[in-house]
């Protein structure tokens, strides 16, 4: 057979998978337009796909009820030790795991082509990105990869003969009988077959048992967050689960921002605002992952991974996000979103009334006011190309990456956290950064709603090492001679009124805080000190309409007791967690916080 690479290292890893999984056919997948189209072809010959009438070059599919969304309890880091893993993670021996997967791999391809997908993690050839190769018997994913990364011969091309790539082994543990097929319901193995496994000291992922999003598109959450996470630390630089972008002001003065955020909290929205101050313009360069590396000369700069978005269907609008909307008109894959009769695609929220009767996720008839339950699933996404959207950045793909001036945090905070505050020093965004919390919401099933969860970073399940070493990578990053850090800010989109409205309307309304934000960055806006940072002074932050004066106080004020509690919760329930590994310098900021609430 013709390879298509002379890298005699990734062809010895692709023969002993072969032999492991024992799939009728092996494919080298070239990353063409027909090969895409040979995928969607397959899926829907399968009865595992519908092309959809109103969207040129788009699919719908139904997952297995139990097999949609990530399995943060089947998700292991298999560090040596536990300790390197943390007391976040879930841990199991590496040895032990690859014992019990090579079990499951044993012949789980059977019946089935085994696809072998190069991938670039960003631009090809930026020095910042990283080659996969991620190994599937899924031509969803296939499709998706081609979708979310750069794929096929050019990556090759890039890899040569003797480069580096990070292995990454999926099956959808199905294997068929001879003649069987998968009788058009999308197959996956059972829960407690299900492994996301991952080897950081080794580079490596070991996927099991589910076709779904994070689980099984390895190029995500396990290679750009899990795996990129360890290798940052080891190498200088940082792997964050952050949106970025690229914010204009009426002078034609560029910044960009980086974010973090915890799932359901707009990342996606704030990435592709569209601004409601005059002469402002947001532009999108990421909305979930950013990888970033100090330039020769201080700055800190930034690339998107990713080549597509994976975005949450539910709540998506052209109120909320036109942007979105206008990304997902064509070349989209849909997952576990509603189908209306005249062949296209409906949601919960998605800001008209579903037309007719509709198919439901689980592929039954859905009608609006009679029927039980959402039409789509709560986790239900779209695929889309960051090609497609009307906001992305002209300088989204460059291969240095944009600079980076601020960081935010943020997460679902009903009271106590302030719209907007800013860290005195790096440190102290650190210290921002490790206790971030955010509101359960009802979609987390084995949480309790309403508690506040804390997710450092945003980066709970997606820190491939220990997350006290982790803050402490952050802090040493500030430590570097001749760096310039970017300004870290701490925001807060979702405050109430005790009687549960709104206090601040948000979406794009949002650009006032950017405004504020990128003129602090410009060291123009004014501040006043107060014990939990730095705050915008008087007049600093332009009101939006239906937003009184008086509200902007109470969103600008700081609630003592409410910040006493909060450094209460912490000092009980977050940071004992973290042992001898949480850095020193946190500790200390946690105790003089306390001491300035109490002064
Ligand atoms: O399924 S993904 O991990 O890709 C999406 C998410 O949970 O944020
Ligand atoms: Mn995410």
């Amino acid at each position: 057979m013709n390879l298509p690479t002379k890298n005699q290292k990734l062809i010895d890893w692709v023969n002993e998978c072969a032999e492991m999984m024992t799939p009728d056919a092996v494919v080298w997948c070239d990353g063409s337009e027909a090969e895409y189209q040979k995928m969607a072809d397959i899926m829907v010959d399968a009865g595992l796909a519908t092309r959809l009438k109103k969207r040129p070059n788009s699919l719908l599919f139904r997952s297995d009820p139990s097999d949609v969304a990530r399995v943060e309890n089947r998700t292991y880091i298999a560090s040596k030790t536990k300790e390197a893993a943390g007391p976040t993670n879930n841990w199991i021996d590496p040895a032990e795991l690859k014992a019990t997967m090579k079990e499951l791999y044993k012949g789980c391809m059977k019946g089935r082509t085994m696809y072998v997908i190069p991938f670039s993690m960003g631009p090809v050839g930026s020095n910042i990105s990283k080659i996969g190769v991620e190994i599937t018997d899924s031509p969803y994913v296939v499709m998706n990869m081609h979708t979310m990364t750069r794929v096929g011969t050019k990556v090759l091309d890039a890899l040569g003969a003797d480069g580096e790539y990070i292995p990454c082994l999926h099956s959808i543990g199905k294997p068929l009988a001879e003649g069987e097929d998968d009788g058009g319901l999308w197959p996956c193995a059972p829960l407690d077959k299900k492994y996301i496994a991952h080897f950081p000291e080794e580079r490596l992922i070991w996927s099991y048992g589910s076709g779904y999003g994070g689980n099984a598109l390895l190029g995500k959450k396990c290679l750009a967050l899990r795996i990129a996470s360890a290798q940052a630390r080891d190498e200088g630089w940082m792997a964050e689960h952050m949106l970025i972008l690229k914010l204009t002001n009426p002078e034609g003065v560029e910044k960009h921002v980086a974010a973090a955020f915890p799932s359901a909290c707009g990342k996606t929205n704030l990435a592709m605002l569209v601004p409601t101050i005059p002469g402002w313009k947001v532009e999108t360069v990421g909305d979930d992952i950013a990888w970033m590396k100090f330039g020769d000369d201080g700055k800190l700069y930034a690339i998107n991974p990713e080549a597509g978005f994976f975005g949450v269907a539910p709540g998506t609008s052209m109120d909320s996000n036109p942007n979105a909307m206008e990304s997902i008109k064509k070349d989209t894959i849909f997952t576990n979103v509603a189908l209306t009769e005249d062949g296209d695609v409906w949601w919960e929220d998605i800001g008209y009334p579903a037309p007719g009767k509709l198919i439901d996720w689980k592929g039954n008839e859905w009608e609006q006011g009679k029927s039980e339950g959402p039409s789509s699933h709560p986790n239900s996404r779209f695929t889309a190309k960051a090609s497609n959207c009307p906001s992305i950045a002209s300088n989204w793909e460059d291969p240095k990456g944009v600079p980076i001036d601020a960081f935010l945090f943020g997460g679902r905070r009903p009271s106590v956290i302030p719209l907007v505050h800013e860290a005195d020093s790096w440190a102290h965004g650190t210290f921002m950064g490790s206790i971030v919390g955010s509101e359960v919401t009802a979609a987390a099933l084995d949480l309790k709603a309403g508690t506040i969860r804390r997710d450092p970073m945003a980066m709970l399940p997606f820190c491939g090492y220990n997350m006290g070493e982790y803050f402490q990578h952050w802090i040493d990053l500030g430590k570097q001679d001749g760096v310039q850090l970017p300004k870290v800010f701490f925001v807060n989109w979702f405050r109430k009124t005790d009687d549960g409205q709104w206090l601040w309307p948000g979406f794009g309304e949002n650009s006032r805080v950017l405004e504020y934000i990128f003129n602090r960055c410009d060291g123009k806006a004014k501040t006043v000190d107060t014990p939990i940072g730095k705050m915008p002074a008087k007049g600093e932050l332009s009101l939006p309409e239906g937003v009184t004066q008086e509200d902007m106080d109470e969103l600008l004020s700081v609630d003592l007791d409410g910040w006493k509690k909060e450094v209460a919760d912490i000092k009980a329930n977050h940071y004992p967690k973290f042992g001898d590994k949480l850095p020193k310098e946190l500790a200390v900021f946690l105790d003089s916080l306390e001491k300035k609430l109490n002064a």
